[in-house]
């Protein structure tokens, strides 16, 4: 067979195609189950043994050929169609498409984002625990024994299974005091839990029934030397908290503290802001009181260090449990704890997108 003569003809055929629909005949009288090209192909097992290497080698050349043409040809044709389309409408390719949305981020995202920014340049690391906790680590752990009407306090979501829903962040303190002893770890240590609690409450303008925290401790190595003992202080924790209260709420609040019952601090405090709302003067959001209870905080109670498996007498520590929703209401003067979970767009979509 003359292969070169029939590369030629079927190349002229694919040249001569017009449109679309005789490419498409064309290629399958080539190419289909009795494709001429194909039986070109197949057509060596008639020949001698030893002829059969060069004509397949060639055979095979004349089918590579043919097929790139055709797919050359097929692609002309539809990039014909599309201009056609194209240009039956006033659709210009050229311009630039709309700007698709991605959406906003939620406001407890960014300031939690923001606190953990703040907390990490001070030396902090971040700390994770189940929000499906044992009461071990929900009370006991934190100094709460089983009759200590602080329980009750806490409206806790019991577990058919003997656990319950964690009530705040502070188990994750005794977690990773256990954690980081039993690996050897020395303090200093400085961390942050940022992390969703649950309460069976009664829902209202400053009560959820699952909300977020975040949880901070800090415990170091008392010194002892000639002059007494110096360790992590009280002063340490009220400059640490007035720090993190500006640089989150952009601006100098008043603040006061006072002291807060928490059994696993001693001393423990309330650190209060002056209500933004009513700017002190008494409104339904701080309860006529002229203050938000936001920050309760305090120094690590002996009992949880032991717990956490470190001697009260060589290390103290400070501890505090934010609530990020109110910290996210003052933020940004959001009167009503209810819009955070209420998915409303028209609230949610007043904050930042989430960066591309
Ligand atoms: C505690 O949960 C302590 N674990 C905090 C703590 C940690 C004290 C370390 C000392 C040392 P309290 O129950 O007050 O404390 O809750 C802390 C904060 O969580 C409150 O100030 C409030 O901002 C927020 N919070 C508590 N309950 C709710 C709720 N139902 N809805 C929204 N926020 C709440």
């Amino acid at each position: 067979m003359d292969i070169t003569g029939k590369q030629d003809e079927w190349l002229q055929a694919i040249a001569a195609a017009s449109d679309g629909p005789a490419v498409a005949e064309l290629e399958a009288r080539l190419f289909g189950q009795k494709g001429e090209v194909l039986e070109m192909v197949r057509s060596v097992t008639s020949l001698p043994r030893e002829e059969r290497p060069a004509f397949g080698k060639a055979a095979n050349g004349v089918k590579l050929t043919v097929d790139k043409a055709l797919a050359a040809r097929k692609d002309g044709f539809a990039q014909i169609e599309l201009n056609k389309e194209l240009n039956a409408t006033d659709f210009d390719p050229t311009e630039p498409g709309p700007r698709a949305r991605t959406g906003a981020m939620h406001p407890i995202t960014i300031v939690q984002n923001e606190l953990v920014d703040l907390f990490t340049s001070m030396g902090f690391q971040w700390e994770d625990g189940p929000e499906i906790e044992s009461e071990y680590f929900n009370f006991d752990a934190l100094n709460i024994p089983g009759d200590h009407p602080a329980r009750e306090s806490q409206d806790t979501f019991l577990l058919s299974d003997g656990n319950l829903l964690r009530t705040h962040t502070s188990p994750v303190q005794v977690r990773t005091l256990q954690r980081l002893v039993k690996q050897g770890f020395e303090p200093p240590l400085k961390v942050i839990v940022p992390g969703r609690c649950f309460r069976s409450e009664t829902v209202d303008k400053t009560h959820e029934h699952s909300f977020y925290q975040m949880e901070g401790l800090v415990v170091d190595r008392v010194q002892k030397g000639e002059n007494g003992a110096t360790g992590i202080s009280t002063a340490n924790l009220i400059h640490t908290m007035k720090t993190c209260l500006r640089v989150i709420l952009e601006r100098d609040v008043e603040v006061r503290l006072r002291p807060g019952f928490f059994p696993f601090v001693e001393p423990g405090f309330e650190l209060d802001v002056n209500c933004p709302f009513c700017s002190g003067k008494g409104c339904s959001v701080c309860k006529q009181s002229g203050w938000i209870e936001i920050l309760p905080c305090g120094m690590v109670h002996p009992n949880v260090l032991k717990e956490g498996g470190l001697d009260p007498e060589e290390y103290t520590g400070f501890a505090f449990g934010m609530g990020l929703q109110r910290v996210v209401m003052l933020r940004y003067g959001i009167d009503d704890i209810r819009h955070f979970m209420g998915g409303n767009l028209r609230f949610l979509s007043q904050f930042p997108e989430v960066p591309r």
